[in-house]
Formats: structure tokens, C-alpha cells, sequence
């Protein structure tokens, strides 16, 4: 068995772009805790301080949080720091989209829109329209500022894949599973056809294609 644990549930996007990640640097994962459930059991606890995946365990080292996570596979494993600006600032950029996909974007897409459609919050558990229609608008801006930087530079940092534009395909290839989601894609040409990049390399395919296929309709 590999010693790197990856724990999480399959379909998070934060799982996947850490998943992706270690694909990317050429190494292999065990995948744990695959399940709600598994989220309150005694192992998560012990390595998830405040019950959130994902968490990694390399030997004696757990890590909890996406970046922290990410960039802990891209220093350790295959070429160090591949996934990363060398320019100093240029980190500093990566970090700020990073955190603006994390805390802007995944809320719009993923937590306020497409979990709202699948575990609804409104009376009867049915789905918060007003919110969805909120969170449809947050993620349009989120496009449209996305699709600036996407055909200025291919990246969202310098001219190569970073760990930002990991965390963004796995986040944004939600709207895919949403029916009237593809429609912001469609209106994003260049983020877009980096996005269809992004999923054409091995990493992807291995980490992310086909696990879910919900049918969430708004
Ligand atoms: N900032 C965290 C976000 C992690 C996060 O929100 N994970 C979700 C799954 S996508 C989760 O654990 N949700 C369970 C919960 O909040 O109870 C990171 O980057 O790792």
C-alpha cells in the first residue's frame, strides 16, 4: 500500500485537486474515508481537527487544507516545486487566486449552488431559490473575472499550470453536472478551452473523471 493517504470523499473538489496533484507529481495514493459518514469517525477526528477533508498522511506528517496540502506534494515528490512560480511574487499571485477560488468561487459554484440542489436547506428540504439565484449571479461575476485573466495569459499565473488552476478545474467542472451550468461556461471562451487542457491530462483522467454524475437541476 502506498504511504501517501489522501482522505476524502471522492466527489470534493478539494480532494480532487489534491488528487490531481499527486498525479501530477507521479505519486500514488491510498484513498480513505470515502464517505459523509466516515467524516465523524474516530480515525477523521484524530487527523481532522476541525472535520473537513481533505487531510493527507505521508508517513509520520498529517496535513489538513488544500494549499498546505498541495504544496507539501509538490515540494516532496517528483520535480520540487513544478506546480509553483519560481518568481516570488508571482507565489504570492498564485496564493491570492488560489484563496479567491477557494473562499469565492467554491462558494458560488459549489456550496451555495450545486450542494444547495443536492442536500436542499429551504422548508420541506427543498431548494433555496433565492439563494441559488444568488449564488448563479456571484458565479457569473466570478466567470467573467476569471475569463479576463484566462485570455490575457492561458494561466492564471505566468504561462504555466499552477496549483490555482488545479484548484479551479476541479472547482468550476461542478458546473458541468448543473444543467443551466454549462451555459457560464459557454460565455467564458478562453477559461474554457483551458479547462478542456486541463482535463485532457492523465492526472485529471485518473483523479476526476466519471466518479460522480449526479442529475442536479435548478
Ligand atoms: N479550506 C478547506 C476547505 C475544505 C472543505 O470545505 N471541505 C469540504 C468538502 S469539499 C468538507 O470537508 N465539508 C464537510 C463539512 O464542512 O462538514 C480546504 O482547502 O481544504
Amino acid at each position: 500500500m502506498a504511504d501517501l493517504i489522501l482522505y476524502g470523499m471522492p466527489h470534493s473538489n478539494f480532494v480532487r485537486a489534491c488528487a490531481m496533484t499527486a498525479l501530477e507529481k507521479g505519486a500514488t495514493y491510498a484513498a480513505a474515508l470515502t464517505g459523509f459518514r466516515d467524516m465523524r469517525s474516530r480515525e477523521m477526528q484524530a487527523v481532522s481537527p476541525f472535520g473537513k477533508v481533505p487531510v493527507m498522511r505521508h508517513g509520520d506528517l498529517v496535513l489538513f487544507e488544500s494549499l498546505a496540502i498541495m504544496r507539501y506534494m509538490d515540494l516532496t515528490f517528483g520535480d520540487p516545486d513544478a506546480l509553483q512560480p519560481a518568481d516570488p511574487l508571482d507565489r504570492i499571485r498564485m496564493d491570492q487566486w488560489f484563496n479567491a477560488v477557494m473562499g469565492t468561487v467554491d462558494r458560488h459554484v459549489v456550496r451555495e449552488w450545486a450542494l444547495e440542489l443536492a442536500f436542499s436547506s429551504g422548508p420541506d428540504r427543498t431548494p433555496d431559490h433565492k439563494r441559488i439565484a444568488r449564488a448563479k449571479k456571484g458565479a457569473a461575476r466570478d466567470l467573467a473575472v476569471l475569463e479576463r485573466e484566462y485570455a490575457r495569459q492561458g494561466f492564471l499565473v505566468g504561462n504555466a499550470i499552477s496549483l490555482a488552476d488545479i484548484l479551479l478545474v476541479c472547482t468550476l467542472d461542478v458546473l458541468t453536472l448543473i444543467d443551466d451550468g454549462e451555459a457560464l461556461l459557454d460565455a467564458a471562451p478562453a477559461l474554457a478551452m483551458t479547462m478542456d487542457g486541463l482535463r485532457a491530462r492523465d492526472s485529471w483522467q485518473q483523479a476526476c473523471r466519471g466518479k460522480i454524475a449526479p442529475n442536479w437541476s435548478s
